[in-house]
């Protein structure tokens, strides 16, 4: 057995205790009351729902297993060289709890290699897609092809224990973190690359290789690396987290689970709001046709988004309260390494102005960028500028968080979900509407 595997095991172990005592001795303990607009608003602020792996603050953002971002970047373990850590010693850190060594990250960068490669029976579905189909379509058919192989799945039909089905599940989970970069850059070359693939690279981690498979030079590994980790995890009630708990609550698999998370993860509102935000930019672009915005100009195209009904993507938040820290974080990076870029001038420039006008238009309850804002400045800087390819990157980083928290869904034996609705009419009269 692993390392990561024997010190999961006995994480889960002792946390198995922690649970049961809560729901034996403290089970109706109330945790809060909810309102009517909380029922029909999409079910914001209700805490229903208990991960351990991150936690989202409104005013600090997220923290990872208790470790803010430059925290996790400092800590965790780095191959040679590079300025960002083994996305395996990340890995380790969300299922455990525990930074690894490096000698312990490299176990995970071994074992990532022995399961990256991507079944031919996935290639021959991907190859079947017409060529205009979504990179998103595309990496959500090729994790949903792979359930055939499923070891929850054949566990389950095997007989099923409680106790130890989370082992199949990180086995499954295990095998498909490992195998989705080499997924997405093969969707990358097929669809943008004349088909013309770059066989993957045994010396080197996930993040490495990656950058490899997708043709584009370094610094790109890093760029990868942090990429991953700061999409992973945002805590459990984002949508692609929720679906993939919701899913898995049902006792399908993670590839199913994965699967509908991502297709979570592929809306504009979510995910896709990486694409959104370069696509709004080069449409900023074209009406300049090649003069530099001013900060007046600027301010127009975001009101004319705004009163065409339209969002300004990359900004706002259904949690957070301030500038997003994975926001910052990639800021620091277009600061050290591309500070000079006009596309980073201009999402510069948007937040500058962005936020007071949303401010002044008065509905978004938070002003401030997201993630998105600035993920897709990166990209482009290094080549990658198929705006439609960028959820996918989302979706590798997301996988790793998702996963490791159904792992620990199985492993506390958490039941399948089933929220309760009401009808108008009972909200009119919880209401005192006569
Ligand atoms: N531009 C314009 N209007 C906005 C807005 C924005 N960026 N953000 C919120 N609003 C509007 C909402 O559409 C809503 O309007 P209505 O009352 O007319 O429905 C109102 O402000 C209140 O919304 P809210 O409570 O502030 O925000 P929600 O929790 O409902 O939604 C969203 C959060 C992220 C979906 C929202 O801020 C948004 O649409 N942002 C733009 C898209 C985006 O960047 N999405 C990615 C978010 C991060 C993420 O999940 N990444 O994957």
């Amino acid at each position: 057995m692993s390392k990561l595997k024997e010190v999961l095991a006995s994480k889960i172990d002792d946390h198995r205790k922690r649970t049961t005592r809560l729901l034996k001795e403290y089970g109706d303990v109330k945790v809060q009351e909810i309102t009517i607009a909380q029922t029909i608003g999409g079910a914001r602020g209700i805490k229903s729902l208990v991960t351990d792996i991150s936690y989202l603050d409104p005013f600090e953002g997220i923290r990872f297993r208790g470790m803010t971002i430059p925290e996790v970047m400092e800590a965790l373990p780095k191959p040679e060289g590079k300025d960002y850590p083994y996305v395996e010693g990340f890995w380790y850190l969300l299922l455990t709890g525990d930074v690894p060594t490096k000698a312990e990250a490299e176990e995970v960068v071994e074992e990532f290699k022995q399961r990256r490669d991507i079944p031919q029976y996935v290639i021959d579905v991907l190859r079947a897609m017409p060529k205009d189909t979504h990179p998103m379509t595309m990496f959500s058919a090729a994790i949903l092809t792979m359930q055939r192989d499923s070891k929850f799945a054949k566990f389950y039909a095997e007989g099923f224990n409680k106790m130890t089905a989370w082992d199949p599940m990180y086995e499954d989970a295990l095998d498909i973190v490992a195998k989705l970069p080499s997924i997405a850059a093969y969707i990358y070359r097929l669809k943008y690359k004349n088909d013309e693939h770059i066989p993957s690279d045994n010396s080197l981690d996930m993040g490495g290789n990656f950058a490899h498979m997708m043709g584009i030079d370094n610094p790109y590994d890093d760029v990868a690396r942090m990429y991953f980790i700061l999409h992973s995890d945002h805590e459990s009630g984002n949508a692609s987290a929720h679906t993939t708990h919701l899913i898995a609550s049902t006792l399908s698999d993670a590839y199913y689970a994965l699967s509908g998370g991502m297709n979570a993860l592929a809306g504009p509102l979510h995910g896709l709001a990486n694409q959104e935000v370069l696509r709004w930019l080069q449409g900023v672009m074209d009406k300049l046709a090649g003069k530099e915005p001013t900060p007046e100009m600027m301010k127009q195209f975001v009101w004319d988004t705004l009163n065409s009904g339209q969002v300004i993507p990359g900004y706002g938040h259904a949690v957070l309260r301030k500038t997003d820290p994975r926001y910052q974080s990639q800021r620091d990076f277009c600061l050290k390494h591309l500070p000079d870029d006009k596309i980073f001038k201009y999402v510069d420039m948007l937040y500058q102005v962005v936020p007071d006008i949303l401010k002044e238009h008065g509905k978004a309850k938070n002003p401030w960028p997201n993630v998105d804002a600035q993920s897709g400045v990166i990209q482009w800087f290094y080549g990658l500028k198929e705006y439609d390819f960028y959820t996918v990157l989302f979706g590798v980083g997301r996988a790793i968080g998702v996963l490791a928290n159904i792992t620990w869904d199985r492993a506390l034996g958490y039941p399948i979900e089933r929220p309760k609705s009401l009808t108008t009419a009972m909200l009119e009269e919880i209401a005192g509407i006569k």
